[in-house]
Order: structure tokens, then sequence, then C-alpha cells
């Protein structure tokens, strides 16, 4: 589309609601000014979360435009709109204009065309990835985040090139070697993340025949996943910590976690006894709303953790207002897409609401749920019952642990044995392995009780039952 196209395309159509404010929010000498951009097809845009997430990427919010109506193909806002607000950036000498939402490659830069010239627009994935790359501690945090700004990259350098191109003609050869150049590199952070995945599933396996359950939080940037991992790590082993990016567990309660987003960009893995089974528990990364498909895609550690782990914690805000919650429940199921094992919602900082604050959060959840087709998000089928926690306060961990335990794959078996040499070690592989439930001796036998993984449990009935009498 040139130029003249996008600017005479958009039709001012008259919106049931919108808005436009500058109040300006205090500015600290290394902020940006930007102006924040909403628009919304059913309820009036809600521009809270934008304004967090600009404020903790460095961006200074002097003032907004937000819109109630259908998707403009031109610039997403109406014309009318999008002109306001670029009298608005012009207004305040914004820097950047922030819209709450996903952009085409198209709107990106007819929007641009539109503001005053160096007027940065970045959509709301544009501004996460941004927020990520400031979060990004690891080598596999680099390559994932690597990947995933290349992909968002991708389209929107086609469509700079095509833009050119019908305006220089000259301007092509380059252009597609540029596109090219991004192909391949794309390629190559598929490759190094294929390893990193691969690397990781050898050492899942070979926790597994160790004897460890593997539990995996998962749920919306901010919910309390971090916190959750500590406590439940504090509760049994604090000093064997162990992380996943080779990086040093951090120490510290299990609050003293800042509130602020995108605060875990790397999975880490602890150690942890729940509900009586040895289990490593992996924190991984929180996703919010609006990131496209495939950028999510691109934390392969984190989509791999979850959809392998035998029991997935979804941690969800119990203090999030019920429209929220919901919103957020349905982004962190999307973003699992499928897990192997089964899922317990875990409704976070219960201390934060009252009891009928509780049950609107519980009755939000069951109401998202109920709305949400199998079909499409596949981990439904997984999920169990919901159960409130504070850590804060120290509730609900008890009847967690029990979920949890409920929720593992179990086997129990009665072995007994000749006591002698052959015994006592498959008894101590056994015990290596926690799956000792309670040892009997009889004299010239011993009695084993089994209990754990089902795996783990067979392979010690038959050492024990293998055992020759000494
Ligand atoms: N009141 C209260 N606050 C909590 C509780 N659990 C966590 N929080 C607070 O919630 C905020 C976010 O906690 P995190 O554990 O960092 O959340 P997260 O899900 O790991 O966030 P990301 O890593 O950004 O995805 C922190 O300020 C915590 O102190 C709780 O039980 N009660
Ligand atoms: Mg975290």
């Amino acid at each position: 589309m040139s130029r003249d196209d996008a600017t005479t395309n958009g039709r001012d159509e008259s919106s049931e609601t919108d808005g436009q404010s500058a109040d300006a929010e205090p500015t600290t000498a290394s902020s940006t000014p930007a102006v924040v951009a909403a628009r919304s097809d059913g309820d009036p845009p809600d521009t809270g979360e934008i304004r967090d997430l600009a404020a903790a990427a460095g961006y200074a919010v002097i003032g907004e435009v937000t819109q109630r109506r259908r998707e403009d193909p031109t610039y997403d806002l109406g014309r009318g709109k999008a002109e306001e607000l670029m009298r608005l950036a012009a207004d305040a000498d914004a820097e950047a204009v922030i819209y709450d939402g996903g952009l085409s490659p198209g709107q990106t830069f007819s929007l641009g065309d539109l503001l005053p010239p160096g007027t940065a627009v970045i959509d709301r994935p544009r501004l996460v990835l941004e927020l990520f790359a400031d979060a990004a501690d690891s080598r596999a945090a680099d390559r994932q985040l690597e990947l995933a700004r290349l992909r968002y990259e991708l389209p929107r350098l086609r469509e700079a090139v095509a833009r050119d191109a019908s305006e220089h003609v000259r301007l092509q050869p380059e252009g597609d070697s540029r596109v090219l150049d991004v192909q391949k590199r794309i390629e190559s952070a598929e490759r190094a993340l294929d390893e990193i995945a691969d690397d990781r599933a050898v050492r899942r396996a070979e926790r597994r025949d160790a004897g460890f359950d593997l539990v995996a939080l998962a749920g919306y940037t901010n919910a309390g996943k971090s916190t959750l991992a500590r406590r439940l790590a504090d509760e049994v082993d604090a000093d064997r910590t162990e992380s996943a990016e080779g990086d040093p567990a951090d120490g510290g309660g299990p609050l003293a976690v800042a509130d602020r987003p995108f605060e875990t960009l790397s999975t880490t893995t602890r150690r942890a006894t729940v509900g009586g089974r040895r289990a490593l528990v992996t924190d991984t990364v929180g996703f919010p709303d609006g990131l496209p498909h495939e950028a999510v895609r691109s934390f392969r550690t984190t989509i791999d953790a979850i959809r392998a782990a035998d029991c997935a914690l979804l941690v969800v805000d119990a203090s999030d207002d019920p429209s929220d919650l919901r919103r957020k429940l349905r982004a962190s199921l999307s973003a699992i897409e499928a897990t192997d094992g089964s899922v317990i919602p875990v409704l976070s900082k219960a201390d934060e609401v009252g009891a009928d604050g509780l049950a609107a959060a519980i009755e939000a959840y069951e109401g998202a749920v109920a709305d949400l087709d199998p079909r499409e998000a596949p981990v439904v089928d997984a999920l169990r019952s919901p159960i409130p926690v504070s850590v804060r306060d120290e509730t609900g961990l008890a009847d967690l642990a029990d979920a949890v335990a409920d929720a593992l794959p179990t086997a129990t078996a009665t072995v007994e044995a000749p006591n002698g040499g052959a015994a006592q070690a498959a008894l101590s592989w056994a015990y290596d392995r926690g799956v000792v439930a309670e040892v009997d001796y009889g004299g010239a036998t011993v009695v084993v009780e089994l209990a754990g993984r089902p795996d783990v449990v067979a392979e010690a009935e038959r050492r024990l039952a293998d055992a020759p009498s000494s």
C-alpha cells in the first residue's frame, strides 16, 4: 500500500466511547515521553496494564487516546482518532506512541507516517519484547528472545522493503538480502534452541529415572509463580537449589521478589518435597496477553517444562478483578497449549482478598474455564479443582501439597525379600529414589512397602524380588 492509500483509506467512523487525556505522570530523567493509544471492540479500553508495562520499560506516559470501535485496516484506530493521536503526540513532544494491541506491519508504518517525524510506534508485542530484553539472564533466555524478536521483525522488514521498492526500485536487491539475512538468523536460532531443548529433555529423563517428580509453575506474569516456587523449595531443602540454566539459584525469603512484570526470564529448578514426594519444581516465564503465538513459542524451555511436567501448577492471581482474571487465565492457557500431566490451578495472593473476593475469583475462574473450547485449549481437560493459596499468610499450602500428591502418577507395591546384602543394596537404591514407604524386618526376611513414581516402583520391586538369599 502506498503512502497516499494509507492516508485516504481510513474512514472516521463514530465511536461509541472514546477518550483523550493528558494526565502527566512523574517523568524521570531517563524516561522517554510517550502517549498510549488503545482500541477495543467491546468494553471501553482499560489502559491500566499497558501503562504499567510502559512504565516498567522506562517510558513516561504523558497522555492517552482511546477508542471503542471495530478495527480500521489502515491505523487500527479510526482515521479521525489517529489524527487526534497525532496532534496529542505533537503537542506533548512524545517520542513514542505505545499501542495497546498488535498492529499489522502496514498499520505500524501508516501510523508512523501520520505521526510527527521520529515518533516510534511501539505495539504491545514490541513493548513486551523490549521488557524481556531487559530481563534475559541466561544463554537460553537470550537465544529465545532473539528468536522471538526476529520472528516479530521479519514481516515488518518485508513491509519496509516492499514500501521502499515501490518508491525506489533500486533498493529492492538490498532489501531482499536483508530479508534473507533475517531468515538465516531465524533458522540458526531455531537450531540452537533445538539443541538446548534436546539437552533439557535428556536431563528431564535422567531426573525421572532418579525418582523425581517434575512439577512446573505456569501462569501470567506477576501472578506469584516465583514466590510459590521459592516457598515450596524453602519448605524442605533450601540449600539444595539448582538452576536449569546453570546460574546460581537465588537466596532470600519466598516473598523477596519484586512486584514488576517479567521478573523471571529463565527457567529455574529447585528440589522440594511436595505432598511427601521428592519433586523438582521448575519456575517458568510468565507470558502477558497480546504476545503473538509465534513469539510465545520461541520460549521453548518454558513451554517444554510445562508440557513435560507430571503436574503443572497454574498460578492465577486471585487479587485481580474478575475480568482481568479471566483475560489473564485465557492468555496463560493459550500459551501452555497442551500438557502431558495434570494441571492444578492455584489462586494466589488469597490474603489480599476477603472471603467474598475469593468466591468472586473462583466464580470468575470457573466461568472462564466453562467458556473454553477443549478443541482450542486442550489443556482444559487436564485442569483439576482450584486451590486458594497465600504464601504471605501461609494458607492453603497443605491443601496444595495434598492436591499435588493426588495428581502425581503413583504406584504402590509390597515386596518380601530374603534379608541380606542384596536386599539391602536394592533397598538403598529404592531409598535413594524416594519410593520406600515402610520397611518391616521379620528375621530372615524384609517386607518393603513401595510408593512413588510407577516406573521407579516397578524397578525397585524387580530388584528386591531378584535379591538372592545370602
Ligand atoms: N500479598 C501477596 N503477594 C504475593 C503473594 N505471592 C506473591 N506475591 C507478590 O506478587 C508479586 C509477583 O510475584 P512473583 O512471584 O515475582 O510473580 P511471577 O509470577 O514469578 O512473575 P514473573 O516472573 O514476572 O512472571 C511480588 O510482589 C510478590 O511479593 C502472596 O501470597 N500474597
Ligand atoms: Mg517469576
